[in-house]
């Protein structure tokens, strides 16, 4: 009875992080998955938060925090219980680029995100000088630093929705392995107990 409970939840829902730089276009992203359209976005002071069936019985939370300097101290908080984070990357605001690739290191180096697979949205594609797919994923040094887990460059426009749907997709089938993976070894605990 207890393992058909566990076996059943892991299949139906997980949780996403998005974080990134203030002004890569988190917010923006959100609405255009939630509801397919624009949405005039302020800055994000706190977290947004919505959830989204990406398949049939299978739901995603994904948390939007805010991405400005001061907001970076809170996204340790929101870290436990992370199916997949979603990284979010201005590609057409090179001076930033850098520093965005500082915080990714940092993200990747906490404990709770340890094996949680990363999707990097290299957003703003419709911008001129927006790096692709490829030269961010070098930029990003993505092989080196997620070596231990998957991950995916997916290059995206958050304005037009390109890119959106293949990102979902991802994301999701990154997430249910991952919460398979972590219910079973919660079903080893809960048996090593009895
Ligand atoms: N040209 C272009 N602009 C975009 C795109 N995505 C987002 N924007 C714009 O970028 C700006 C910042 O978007 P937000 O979604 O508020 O950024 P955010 O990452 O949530 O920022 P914080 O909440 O401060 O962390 C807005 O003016 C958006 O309209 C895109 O793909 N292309
Ligand atoms: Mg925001």
């Amino acid at each position: 009875m207890g393992l058909h409970h566990t076996k059943d939840s892991r299949v139906k829902k997980g949780n996403i992080l998005m974080l990134g730089l203030d002004y890569a276009g988190k917010s923006t992203l959100l609405y255009r998955l939630k509801h397919n359209d624009d949405f005039l976005t302020i800055p994000t002071i706190g977290f947004n938060v919505d959830m989204i069936e990406t398949q049939k019985d299978f739901t995603l939370t994904f948390w939007d925090v805010g991405g400005q300097q001061k907001m970076r101290q809170l996204w340790g908080d929101f870290m436990e219980d992370t199916d997949g984070l979603l990284y979010v990357v201005d590609s057409a605001d090179n001076q930033r680029l850098e520093e965005s690739k500082k915080e990714l290191e940092r993200v990747l180096r906490s404990e709770f995100i340890k094996n949680v697979p990363v999707v990097l949205l290299a957003n703003k594609q419709d911008l001129p000088g927006a790096l692709n797919a490829e030269e961010v994923t070098r930029k990003f040094n993505m092989k080196k630093y997620c070596s231990d887990r998957n991950w995916y460059v997916q290059p995206c426009c958050a304005i037009t929705g390109e890119g959106l749907s293949e990102a979902l997709k991802r994301v999701t089938a990154f997430a249910k392995i991952h919460r398979k993976s972590k219910d079973t070894s919660t079903i080893f605990k809960q048996n090593e107990k009895l």
